[in-house]
């Protein structure tokens, strides 16, 4: 048994003892009242999920395990102490609970590393044998579907596992699954921009530095920026549509691929993970229609205004729980003044970060008109040089994976029942109404 699962075999034997002993002690508790506006506008603040890898707070923003973005990025172990934070640092701590060395960062990296040369060879004929003008996301969710005939789960539950076990071979495919994710990524990536010019894997890279080499934006930077956003994106407690749905996915004991892959189709969605892509369309657009990269504060409101009036949304401003501006737009947005502050995107993002809030506040039903974390997501990548915008949002469910398999493997350790909820009619939630 290798180091991470040991660690994560005592912590979990324990945690899954308390959970339920939670359920026997307090199982008749009762936690909140719902209401109808609630369940008829999606669940809002209805507590319905356990998720120990993240939690988010409204004003303050993402907290992994109780740590705030900046102190992660303080206290995560690096490669070079003024770079950013090694995502394998973050995987570790979402899984166990504790901050790693860099001896056992070092060590997923390379298992990781390892891993990833396990892909089987029909994966990359399902991939070519798609249009090359199919989506990324389209790609990459088929590569995950295909990559499910390797399961450790499938073969353990065929064979008979008694279900207490069930999170070691969870664990065995989470692993494989993150590992491969970067090289199938890149493999997409190069087919569908870069003349099917594949590079190598350099084992000797970590997870995300691998990456940027492999879809050949190779310099310390891009992988530096890697590094960042793969942290940034790795999980938003367990309600957003991507985890919710690789959860629910689960609980019927569908393996890591087949789990995942449903938490990517929800990615896909334009109000979800696909809006880093749409945020590139909505600037591309508005500087084509302005007929200038550095158009005014007022044309800018003009434009903004024309897009709600044309009854569509501001992509990138917006948030669901988030009720001030995001904090890893903020962080994105302090890396690229700090390391290109020149660059014309990025002050085009921050010249529309002054104009759209007022705009969005103004149409007195958007309950968070601030940035969050796609409105500036695009434009750094592009201002590094990875300018194809549809494979956006194939690289925020790659940094995904971290958090939602996580929670998958920590699903099976404390047993998560299948997941079923009652639904009810129109007619019922209208006697409801009266009733009340
Ligand atoms: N532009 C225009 N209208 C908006 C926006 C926006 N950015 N955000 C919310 N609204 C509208 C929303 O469509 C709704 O209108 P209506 O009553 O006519 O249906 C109204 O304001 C109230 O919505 P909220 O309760 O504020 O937002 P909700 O929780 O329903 O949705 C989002 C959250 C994120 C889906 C929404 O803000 C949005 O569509 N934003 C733009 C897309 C986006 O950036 N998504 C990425 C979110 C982050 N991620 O990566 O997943
Ligand atoms: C996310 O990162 O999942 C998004 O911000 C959406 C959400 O949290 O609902």
């Amino acid at each position: 048994m290798d180091q991470v699962k040991q660690r994560l075999k005592e912590v979990g034997e324990s945690k899954s003892e308390q959970l339920k002993e939670l359920v026997r002690e307090h199982g008749n508790k009762v936690l909140q009242e719902v209401t109808i506006g609630q369940v008829l506008s999606g669940m809002k603040g209805v507590v319905a999920l356990l998720t120990d890898t993240s939690k988010l707070d409204p004003s303050e923003g993402i907290r992994f395990r109780g740590y705030s973005i900046p102190e992660l990025r303080a206290k995560l172990p690096k490669i070079k102490e003024d770079g950013e934070p090694l995502p394998e640092g973050l995987f570790y701590l979402m899984l166990i609970g504790e901050i790693p060395d860099k001896a056992t960062v070092d060590f997923i990296s390379q298992e990781w590393a390892r891993r990833a040369q396990g892909i089987p060879d029909h994966v990359f004929k399902v991939i070519d044998s798609l249009p090359i003008t199919a989506h990324p996301m389209i790609q990459f969710n088929t590569a995950i579907l295909a990559m499910s005939t390797e399961s450790h789960f499938r073969r353990a539950y065929m064979a008979g596992m008694d279900k207490k076990d069930y999170w070691d071979p969870m664990y065995e495919g989470v692993m494989d699954l993150i590992s491969r994710l970067p090289v199938i990524t890149a493999y997409i990536y190069r087919r569908c921009f870069h003349g099917q010019k594949h590079i190598k894997p350099d084992p000797s890279l970590d997870w995300a530095g691998n990456l940027a080499h492999m879809m050949g934006h190779s310099s310390e930077e891009a992988k530096r920026l890697m590094r960042l956003y793969m942290v940034l994106h790795a999980d938003h407690e367990g309600g957003n549509v991507s985890a919710h749905a690789t959860h629910l996915v689960g609980t019927a004991l569908s393996n890591p691929y087949y789990s995942f892959s449903a938490g990517m189709n929800g990615l896909a969605g334009p109000l979800h993970g696909m809006a880093n892509q749409e945020v590139m369309h909505w600037l591309e657009k508005l500087i084509k229609e302005i007929g200038t990269e550095t158009p005014s504060v007022d044309q800018i409101k003009d434009y903004a205004i024309t897009t709600l009036e044309q009854g569509r949304v501001i992509p990138g401003y917006g948030h669901a729980v988030l009720r001030k501006t995001d904090p890893r737009f903020s962080e994105q947005l302090d890396f690229a003044k700090k390391y290109i502050p020149d660059a014309p995107l990025i002050q085009l993002v921050s010249k529309i970060y002054e104009v759209v809030p007022d705009v969005l506040a103004s149409t007195g039903k958007v309950k968070n008109p601030w940035p969050n974390v796609d409105a500036i997501s695009g434009s750094l990548l592009s201002s590094y040089g990875i300018k194809e915008f549809p494979i956006y949002t194939v690289l925020f469910g790659v940094s995904r994976s971290l958090g939602v398999l996580t929670s998958l493997i920590w699903d099976r350790i404390y047993g998560m029942p299948l997941e079923r909820p009652s639904s009810q009619t129109f007619d019922w939630f209208g006697e409801q109404g009266k009733n009340k």
